[in-house]
């Protein structure tokens, strides 16, 4: 992957990808459950256009018996909504230096939807998952060329994972049918761990008895220093708070102008690893620390409300930063370490505001 100093700005190729793929914008951290529209989008390749009647969900591999599933069987199974925060694995990217170069994303790559569908166990028990099983591998429709491997998006979770209770097939987000972009007609959603686990545009369903070699879980989505290096699987998302910047935005900077307040500040928390236990604020940079109020937990995997009252003393230039730990005590670094891909950054938040005397 091709990495530029922090120095050079965002290339033509980094600028492409982030009209495609747009972040939550900030504001919009207010809703318990985020508006679809404002829902961050990550498409690797190009968005495919699916005729429902023709498509079909097919189950194999090392299976007792294989399935084939049109929209309606898959919409007949027992239908099951849960809200869930998902968030790119790449969130943070663009605050890396060297800045690996693929989707240039500062902190807004994620959001919460109500998805609908069905629980993947069930599916999988009635092909009757073989004894020799290790892997379970969700195959999609899209197709591209990525570090020069053509291929299709294809990733494989363990079958520990893929048999967990909240990991589900999704045909609807919001009440309706999931809109081109967010995988119509069917897509995976796991619970808990980083976007890319939550496979678009399904069509095949391989039970498999080796561990899954494909580019995006030997290759891409691992933690590693150089390309030799094999490498950590990026899995479940690690803690993170993020906060509504107060005040009023300059339209080209985004820079906040406030007034002396005082302010209530309100963002989420989450993480894939457990609870979130605490949500810490600070108005110089990082350097003290206060609690904020924990409010509640839109769902069992969705976001945390929280909220601290800001009480800036005297006009001037302040950084805010907020930080969340989960109930395993992981937390966010100040600055987020290095990798070769930009994965899993979850460095805190920095917004740097101007109190304007009265
Ligand atoms: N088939 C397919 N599934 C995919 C992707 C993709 O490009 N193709 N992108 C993945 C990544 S990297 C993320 S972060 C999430 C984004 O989901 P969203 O666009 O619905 O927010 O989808 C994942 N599923
Ligand atoms: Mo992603």
């Amino acid at each position: 992957m091709t990495r530029v100093e922090a120095s050079e700005s965002i290339t033509p190729e980094e600028l492409r990808l982030a009209t495609r793929n747009h972040g939550l914008p900030l504001e919009a951290l207010a809703y318990d459950v985020t508006p679809v529209g404002l829902h961050y989008l990550l498409i690797h390749y190009d968005i495919p256009v699916v005729d429902p009647a023709a498509w079909r969900l097919s189950v194999g591999g090392r299976v007792e018996r294989e399935l084939e599933l049109s929209l309606d069987d898959v919409r007949a199974r027992p239908a099951v909504t849960q809200a869930v925060t998902m968030e790119c694995a790449g969130n943070g990217r663009a605050r890396l230096a060297p800045r690996p170069v693929s989707q240039p994303w500062l902190v807004e790559a994620v959001g919460t939807a109500e998805w609908t569908g069905t629980p993947l166990r069930p599916l999988l028990e009635e092909a009757g998952v073989g004894e020799s099983a290790v892997e379970v591998l969700f195959s999609a429709l899209d197709r591209g060329v990525e570090g020069g491997v053509e291929q299709r998006y294809e990733r494989s979770l363990p079958l520990a994972d893929a048999l967990r209770d909240e990991v589900m097939l999704v045909y609807a987000v919001g009440g309706e049918p999931l809109p081109p972009q967010h995988g119509f007609p069917l897509r995976l959603v796991v619970p808990g761990w980083y976007g890319m686990t939550n496979v678009k545009w399904l069509e095949r369903i391989t039970v498999l008895d080796q561990p899954f070699e494909g580019y995006q879980n030997s290759w891409s989505y691992r933690l590693r220093q150089t390309p030799e290096d094999a490498g950590e699987a990026v899995s479940r998302m690690r803690p993170r708070a993020l906060m509504v910047p107060p005040g009023i935005p300059n339209f080209g900077t985004r820079a906040r102008h406030a007034g002396l307040g005082p302010h209530t500040i309100t963002g989420r928390a989450w993480s894939g690893g457990g609870e979130i236990e605490r949500v810490q604020l600070s108005d110089d940079g990082g350097f003290s620390w206060h609690d904020a109020q924990l409010g509640p937990q839109v769902s069992r995997w969705g976001w945390r409300a929280w909220r601290w009252e800001w009480r800036p003393r005297t006009p001037g230039d302040y950084e805010l930063c907020c930080r969340a730990t989960d109930s395993a005590g992981d937390s966010q670094p100040l600055e987020g370490p290095w990798n070769l891909h930009g994965f899993a950054n979850n460095e805190v938040q920095r917004v740097p505001v101007t109190i304007e005397s009265a």
